[in-house]
C-alpha cells in the first residue's frame, strides 16, 4: 500500500487513544498538548513509528537529505556551567582549554579548498575575550576566501552573550553579524525550556525566551535556523511537549525554522553523569512524537555524531528525513559526552550508503534544502 493513498487512521490496530489522534491529523487539525502528552504515554514503539513514518513519506517520500560540512569549535573555554556539559573547560578554574586563533581557523577553511564542502559550522563554548568583532572578523575572512561556502554559526547561548558584552541590540547585534557573513543559525542552547528544569540544568545562561527571541530576530533578517532539544535526563512527557509546542509557535510567527533536531543527553564525564542514559526505544518514541507533533517543521535531524550511525539508519523509520553530514572528525562535543563516534567522520559513498541500506533514498542538500545531488 502506498503511504500517499492511506489516511493515518488506516493504520491498523491503533488504540483508541491514537485512533482518535489520527483522526483529527486526517482532518487536518493541530494536536494540542495533551494529545502530544497522549503519544508518549499511550503510544506503542510501532503504532508512533507507523504514524510518523507515514507523515515522512507523506511529505518527503524516501528522500533522506546530508550535507557535506565540517565543524569549527573555536574554542572549549565557557564562563558557562551547563550540569550536562563534557565539552567545556570553566573559564573561572582556568581549566585547560584549547582556543583557536582566527589564523588557525582560516587554516582549517583552506584545508578544505579542494573538497566540495557547502557548510562550515561553528559552534564552541562562550569565551569572554572572543567577542562579536572577533568573530565578525572571522566570518569576513571566511567568505573573502570561499564566497559560496554557507557558514551556519554560533547557538543563540554564544550570541546572547556576545550582544549583550558588545551592548547591542538583537537586532543590531544579528545584523552585524549577518552583514559579515553569517547565514544561519545552528539549533544549539535549546536544551529544555522548562524554566525549573534549565535551573537545574543549566541555570546561568539565556532562559527559553531570550533563546527563542534571538531566533526570531535572526528570521526577521531573512535568516533561517534549526532548533534542539536535550532529551533523556530530568524532564518529564510534558516538559518535552512544552519544548515543541513553543517552538511549534514560534514558527508560526517567523517560519525561519528548517530542522528540529532532538538531541540525546549522553552521561560521560560531566556532573549529570550519574543518570542513567534512556533507551534506544524511548529515543525513538522522541523522534516519532516530534515528526507527528511539529506539523509545521519540514525537517527532523538526526544528528548520527550523537546518536550513532545504526541507531541513526534506526530513525529513518520513525520520522527522520535528514542524519546531517559528513563532518570530518571536526566536533568534539559528542566524543567527549561518551557516543560511540569517538572521531565522528563519513565519507559520502558511506553516508550514502547507510541511508541506501534501510531503503531510502539519499539526497545531498545544502544548509537551506536546496537539492545538491540525488544518488
Ligand atoms: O546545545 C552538550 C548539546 C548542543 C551534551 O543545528 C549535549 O544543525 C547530549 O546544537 N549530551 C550543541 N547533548 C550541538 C548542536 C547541534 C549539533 C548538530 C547540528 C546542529 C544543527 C546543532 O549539544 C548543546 C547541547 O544541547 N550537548 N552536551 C551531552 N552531554
Ligand atoms: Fe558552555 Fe555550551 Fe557547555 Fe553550556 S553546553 S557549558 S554554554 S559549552
Amino acid at each position: 500500500m502506498s503511504a500517499i493513498q492511506y489516511k493515518l487512521s488506516d493504520i491498523s490496530g491503533l488504540n483508541a487513544s491514537l485512533l482518535a489522534i489520527a483522526n483529527k491529523l486526517d482532518a487536518g487539525e493541530r494536536l494540542t498538548r495533551e494529545d502530544g502528552i497522549t503519544l508518549f504515554e499511550k503510544g506503542t514503539l510501532s503504532e508512533l513509528g507507523m504514524m510518523a513514518n507515514h507523515i515522512r513519506e507523506k511529505r518527503h517520500g524516501h528522500k533522506t537529505y546530508f550535507n557535506r560540512n565540517f565543524h569549527i569549535e573555536p574554542t572549549n573555554v565557557c564562563v558557562f556551567s551547563c550540569k550536562f556539559c563534557s565539552y567545556s573547560k570553566l573559564y573561572s578554574k582556568r581549566e585547560e582549554g584549547w582556543e583557536l586563533s582566527i589564523e588557525e581557523m582560516m587554516e582549517k577553511v583552506r584545508s578544505y579548498d579542494d573538497k566540495p564542502i557547502t557548510e562550515v559550522h561553528i559552534v564552541g563554548g562562550v569565551h569572554p575575550k572572543m567577542d562579536i568583532y572577533f568573530f565578525a572578523d572571522l566570518l569576513k575572512q571566511i567568505k573573502a576566501h570561499r564566497p559560496d561556502l554557507h557558514i551556519k554559526g554560533f547557538t543563540a547561548v554564544e550570541l546572547d552573550y556576545m550582544f549583550r558584552k558588545a551592548k547591542l541590540s538583537r537586532t543590531a547585534g544579528m545584523q552585524l553579524l549577518h552583514d559579515a557573513g553569517l547565514d544561519s543559525l545552528p539549533g544549539g542552547g535549546a536544551e529544555i525550556f522548562d524554566s525549573a528544569i534549565r535551573e537545574q540544568i543549566c541555570a546561568d545562561k539565556v532562559d527559553a525566551d531570550g533563546w527563542l527571541d534571538i531566533h526570531a530576530t535572526a528570521h526577521r533578517l531573512g535568516m533561517h535556523s534549526n532548533a534542539t532539544m536535550l532529551y533523556g535526563h530530568l524532564e518529564n512527557y510534558a516538559h518535552r511537549i512544552d519544548h515543541m509546542d513553543k517552538l511549534r509557535r514560534q514558527q508560526d510567527e517567523t517560519k525561519g525554522f528548517n530542522t528540529f533536531i532532538p538531541l540525546k543527553f549522553r552521561n560521560h564525564d560531566n556532573e549529570m553523569s550519574h543518570i542513567p542514559e534512556i533507551s534506544a526505544i524511548e529515543d525513538m518514541k522522541v523522534y516519532a512524537v516530534a515528526r507527528i507533533f511539529m506539523d509545521n517543521f519540514p525537517h527532523i535531524k538526526a544528528y548520527w555524531p550523537m546518536l550513532g550511525r545504526e541507531q541513526a539508519q534506526l530513525t529513518l523509520s520513525f520520522g527522520v528525513n535528514d542524519i546531517d553530514g559528513t563532518i570530518d572528525d571536526s566536533t568534539k562535543i559528542y566524543s567527549m559526552a561518551g557516543s560511540e563516534e569517538q572521531n565522528p567522520s563519513l565519507t559520502t559513498e558511506e553516508l550514502v550508503n547507510l541511508i541506501k541500506q534501510v531503503g531510502r533514498e539519499a539526497v545531498e542538500r545544502d544548509t537551506l534544502y536546496n537539492i545538491v545531488k540525488v544518488y
